[in-house]
């Protein structure tokens, strides 16, 4: 199945179905049975793209978990015929069916990665036709992100996260109806070779006809600087113009099949030519290392929750910008790709992460791990059925952002159980599946843990750096002991370091709970003053140690999660509000990012 983002061309059209569909919940899963597919009866009207769960005011729908169920009318032109029809879907979280005309099309597991609904012999050209889509947000052990579900006396679904963040849940992204001829190009990759001033892009196309391939790349004044034919091939570029930090030059790659002169597909989208590698203990973008400054990230924000809004992307990169970061990891599942060709223009580095996070069975893993908590999370009779969507879902991921020059490296889980011998065949897989579907081996790494230290992790050694998610000062050893948090946390550092002497490491989650507005003389926890405290404490570490090459702060900004004793209306990490305001910490930390190179700290 294709991955490419859906683009207007010569030879194909893209219409976006955003707006207001049809919803209704599900609570007894008869809706199949009734024959729902066919339309709904009496549904609400809901925003797409938005999670649904924020616009209701009553608790039973905002906590809404089992199936529920989207519709809209599209109109297939008669000009279409000939062609090859269908819905692409953003996501549907986390499980979906799709029917048209009340004909079963397609259906998609895994609520973070598109996937497309080929409609081309159902649909009635020259018509209206409905779209229907089933969609089920339950969380198991067996998919991806992991948790569980409660079944109250009354009936109703309770969703039991293994996570920190709200199961936000709909159709959060934006949905196109299109239109590609037959024989189309189906998917390309890249690769990048620098060779002095010039560069190679050894490209590979994938089409499902016969037909010859040819492909350019022109410059951003539109000036064709390369030109090939075949279906895999080298441009070479003379004085190509780097894709770098905060720095970012985009070409554009054209790809067309055609029969002589006749084009019969043309597919084009901006690239950025640049190398990334890991050597001994430096992350290196075209050959020089690089200091990651930024965020573990989410998408999430005010009424339409996990929704991609374009207005809150574009805030989030002017303060990224403001603030002198460099650098985000998109946690805890695979972002909207609109935030990728954003961060491919700003020059914005990313680590990608598969929604591979609450393995570890746990319903507060955030506090639990401090308290060295095992789960042999692995060894579950599940895990085959686990290891299979994860493994596809990373395949998606790879195949969906593989050509972004901001995608620096992979994510493969979160905090993961690494305690238990049986998670190292599961490791194993993760890893070298990641290596195989990455035409360009991008570095590979996952987050660890607290109880993941050195003689106790057991699958470190799969990843290409280290993650390490740390709370030193915050759930361990913190307000008046921070002292003790700083040795503790120092004397774990020297562990590291002479266990993994020839890796890069990164912090890609530090962080404490700030209330916003709210500060103590002297500091408290969750005032803002403890808050910089905590942070200088940790910068203390961090530049103590020359194997340390990253700084991810734990959070960009105060998100919504399950609520709870640990959680006052949403995690509270965020170094900006949820409504993208600084706390006093985002001021410290312009401060320090700024004394800084912007891709490098001597
Ligand atoms: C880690 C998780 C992250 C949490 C964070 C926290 O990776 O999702 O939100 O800690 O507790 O456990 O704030």
């Amino acid at each position: 199945m294709s991955m490419l983002y859906p683009i207007n061309s010569t030879s194909r059209r893209a219409v976006s179905l955003n707006g207001l569909w049809g919803f209704r919940t599900d609570p007894k899963s008869e809706g199949l049975a009734c024959g729902w597919q066919h339309g709904l009866p009496a549904p609400d009207s809901i925003p797409v793209p938005a999670s649904f769960a924020d616009f209701y005011t009553d608790k039973e729908t905002r906590e809404y978990c089992g199936d529920f169920w989207y519709q809209t009318e599209v109109f297939v032109p008669e000009e279409w015929q000939g062609k090859r029809v269908s819905v692409r879907f953003g996501c549907a979280t986390h499980l979906a069916t799709v029917y048209c005309n009340g004909v079963e099309i397609t259906s998609h597991e895994g609520g973070f990665l598109p996937f497309t609904a080929d409609i081309t012999e159902a649909a009635h050209f020259g018509r209206e036709n409905r779209i229907v889509v089933r969609m089920n947000n339950e969380l198991s052990e067996t998919r991806l992100p992991c948790g569980a579900t409660t079944v109250l006396p009354s009936g109703r679904k309770i969703a039991k996260p293994y996570f920190d963040f709200y199961n936000y849940s709909g159709l959060q992204r934006n949905v196109f109806l299109t239109a590609e001829p037959r024989e189309s190009i189906t998917g390309y990759s890249v690769r990048h070779t620098l060779l002095g001033a010039d560069a190679e892009v050894a490209y590979e196309v994938q089409t499902n006809g016969e037909h010859a391939v040819t492909v350019e790349l022109a410059d951003e004044a539109g000036n064709v600087v390369a030109q090939a034919a075949g279906r895999t091939g080298v441009l070479t570029v003379r004085d190509a113009k780097l894709w770098k930090v905060r720095d970012a030059y985009l070409y554009t790659i054209r790809i067309r099949i055609a029969d002589g002169e006749r084009v019969i597909d043309e597919y084009a989208e901006p690239i950025g030519i640049r190398t990334v590698e890991v050597r001994g203990r430096q992350i290196l973008l075209n050959g020089e290392p690089v200091y990651l400054k930024g965020f573990g990230k989410h998408e999430d924000s005010d009424i339409v929750g996990r929704g991609f809004n374009i207005g809150v992307m574009k805030r989030d990169f002017e303060l990224m910008k403001w603030i002198g970061a460099n650098c985000f990891r998109t946690s805890h599942y695979p972002y909207s790709e609109e935030i990728y060709q954003m961060a491919d223009r700003e020059g914005i580095l990313i680590i990608d992460e598969v929604q591979a996070v609450g393995c570890f069975e746990s319903l507060m893993n955030f506090a639990e791990a401090s308290s060295g908590k095992r789960t042999a999370f692995f060894a579950k009779e599940t895990t085959p059925q686990l290891l299979a969507h994860h493994l596809h879902s990373i395949e998606e991921m790879i195949e969906r952002d593989k050509n972004h020059a901001c995608v620096i490296a992979w994510s493969l889980l979160n905090e993961p159980d690494t305690t238990d011998p049986s998670a190292k065949p599961y490791f194993e897989a993760v890893f070298a599946k990641a290596r195989e579907f990455d035409p360009q081996k991008r570095p590979r790494t996952f987050a660890l843990l607290m109880n993941s230290k050195p003689g106790v992790c057991q699958c470190h050694q799969y990843a290409d750096f280290l993650s390490l998610n740390r709370y030193y000062g915050w759930y361990l050893l913190g307000g008046a002991e921070i002292e003790l948090g700083e040795a503790a946390f120092r004397s774990e550092m020297d562990a590291w370091q002479e266990a993994v002497p020839d890796k890069p490491l990164i912090f890609t989650e530090y962080g404490a709970d700030t209330d916003a507005a709210y500060d103590k003389l002297p500091s408290t926890m969750w005032s803002e003053s403890y808050q910089i405290e905590y942070l200088e404490m940790c910068h203390r570490v961090f530049d103590s140690y020359p194997g340390i090459v990253g700084e991810l702060v734990w959070n960009f900004a105060d998100f919504q999660t399950t609520e709870g004793i640990m959680r006052v209306g949403g995690n509270k990490k965020g170094i900006f509000t949820r409504q993208r305001q600084p706390k006093r910490a985002a001021f410290y930390f312009k401060e320090r990012w700024e004394s800084l190179p912007l891709d490098y700290k001597a």
